[in-house]
C-alpha cells in the first residue's frame, strides 16, 4: 500500500516537472509548437489570434485558409512561417455560457491539441488561456480544466517532455502558479 502510494507520486512529480508556466508573448516563444485560440473559420482574428497571424506572416492565413475551419474543440495544425515556433496548432475554445458542456469543450481542446502534437512527433509545446479572452470563460476554472486536461495526456505519453502555459497578465501568471503548487503538495 505505501509503495503504491509512493509510485503514484513520483509519477505526479514526473508528469509536473514537464509543466511550466511563463508570463509574457506566446509568439516569442521557441518551442516545437505554439496553440492558437482561434474561432471556428480559422481566418484570423484579435486577441493572441491576430497576434500569432501578424507575426508569422500572410503565408500562415493561406494556409489556414486551405483547411476550411475547424469545430469547437478540435484542433488543427500548419507551419510556423516567420515565427520562431516551427508548428502552429489551431485549436476553437467555446464560448463561455455557463453551462456544462463548456468544460468538456475546453478540455477537448487541451487534449486534442496535445494528441495531435503527439501524432506529429512534437515534444515542446506552448498553451495560451484558450477561451479566457474574449470568449470570456473564467480564468480560475479555466486554469484547472487546462492543468487537469494536460496532466491526463502527459500521464499516458512520454512524448511530450515540454508544456509551457504561458499567461499575459501577472494575476493570470498567479493563477496559474498557486493551482500548480496545489496539485503538487
Ligand atoms: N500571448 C499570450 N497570451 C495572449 C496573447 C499573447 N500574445 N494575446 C492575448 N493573450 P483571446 P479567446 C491572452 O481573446 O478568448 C480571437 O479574436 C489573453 O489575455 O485571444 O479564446 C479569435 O479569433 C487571454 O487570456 O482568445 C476568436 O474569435 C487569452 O490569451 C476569439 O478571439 C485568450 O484570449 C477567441 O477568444
Amino acid at each position: 500500500m505505501v509503495c503504491e502510494e509512493k509510485k503514484e507520486k513520483s509519477m505526479e512529480k514526473d508528469i509536473l516537472d514537464r509543466i511550466e508556466v511563463l508570463q509574457g508573448d506566446i509568439t516569442c516563444l521557441d518551442v516545437d509548437a505554439i496553440v492558437n485560440a482561434a474561432n471556428r473559420s480559422l481566418l484570423g482574428g484579435g486577441g493572441v489570434d491576430g497576434a500569432i497571424h501578424r507575426a508569422a506572416g500572410p503565408d500562415l492565413l493561406a494556409e489556414c485558409r486551405a483547411i476550411g475551419g475547424c469545430p469547437t474543440g478540435e484542433a488543427k495544425i500548419t507551419r510556423g512561417y516567420n515565427l520562431i515556433a516551427r508548428h502552429v496548432i489551431h485549436t476553437v475554445g467555446p464560448v463561455y455560457s455557463g453551462k456544462q458542456s463548456d468544460s468538456h469543450l475546453l478540455s477537448q481542446c487541451y487534449a486534442n491539441s496535445l494528441q495531435l502534437a503527439i501524432d506529429q512527433g512534437i515534444s515542446t509545446i506552448a498553451f495560451p488561456a484558450v477561451s479566457c479572452g474574449v470568449y470570456g470563460y473564467p480564468m480560475k476554472a479555466a486554469c484547472k480544466i487546462a492543468v487537469d486536461s494536460t496532466c491526463n495526456v502527459l500521464k499516458d505519453s512520454r512524448s511530450i517532455n515540454r508544456v509551457v502555459f504561458v499567461l499575459f497578465s501577472t494575476g493570470d501568471y498567479n493563477i496559474y502558479k498557486d493551482y500548480l503548487s496545489t496539485i503538487a503538495d
